[in-house]
């Protein structure tokens, strides 16, 4: 079996995608922090891992891969003999259709606005920008309502097999669900209300996303 190191900060909403597969997966695996918050993902060690200075990177067996959407796809195929892709083509397109909209479309305006404006910045003593919260409803709606509408929604979200969608959706709906904009960006979602009420719950979203 490889040997899997997964450099990152556990807060991080990217590690949490590669550690719940990990998990689900019931892979052995070591995880070596790398602060973001402190720059150490902009030492020249971490750069040499990867040249983004972005978390996580996976190391196999001395090897680097880094960008989650290429780890998750490797994971999946080691771990996994792709139990957590589709082998059918459209629900395997609804599933990066999912992810791509995480990545292109909702993380910046619900992790790098609402969730740091809301969570981090008044926990390090500053001040909430209310206009960077109030701009960012409306897109992180528009990428919520894209993904209701490609999805079933019970109990996962292409059905009744957890998938790498779900991996890339819970971790970002932890820290969305602890602000009181929650409600209003998932309004007209009632499926993936109804989804993050049942994933929420399970063993593996409480180890790796508490
Ligand atoms: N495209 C990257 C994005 C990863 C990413 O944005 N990670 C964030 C943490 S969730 C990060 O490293 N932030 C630190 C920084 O930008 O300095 C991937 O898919 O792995």
């Amino acid at each position: 079996m490889a040997q899997l190191t997964v450099y990152g900060t556990p807060v991080s909403v990217y590690v949490r995608i590669v550690r719940l597969l990990l998990e689900e997966a019931g892979a052995a695996y070591e995880l070596k922090e790398v602060d973001i918050f402190n720059g150490e993902n902009q030492s020249a060690e971490y750069l040499a891992k990867n040249p983004f200075g972005k978390v996580p990177t996976l190391e196999v067996d001395g090897a680097f891969i880094y960008e989650t959407t290429a780890i998750m796809g490797y994971l999946d195929t080691i771990l996994a003999s792709h139990r957590f892709s589709f082998s059918e083509p459209l629900q395997q397109a609804r599933m990066h259709q999912i992810m791509g909209i995480v990545d292109s479309h909702l993380y910046a305006p619900a992790i790098g606005l609402i969730a740091i404006q809301r969570l981090i910045v008044p926990s390090q003593g500053g001040e909430t920008d209310e206009d960077k919260v109030k701009a960012a409803i409306a897109p992180v709606k528009t990428a919520l309502e894209a993904i209701e509408s490609l999805t079933v929604g019970s109990p996962y979200l292409l059905g009744s097999e957890v998938s790498i969608a779900d991996f890339y959706l819970i971790p970002v709906f932890t820290y969305l669900s602890q602000t009181p904009e929650y409600e209003a960006t998932i309004a007209q979602t009632p499926k993936l209300r109804a989804w993050w009420h049942q994933v929420s719950q399970l063993p593996n979203v409480k180890k790796v996303c508490a």
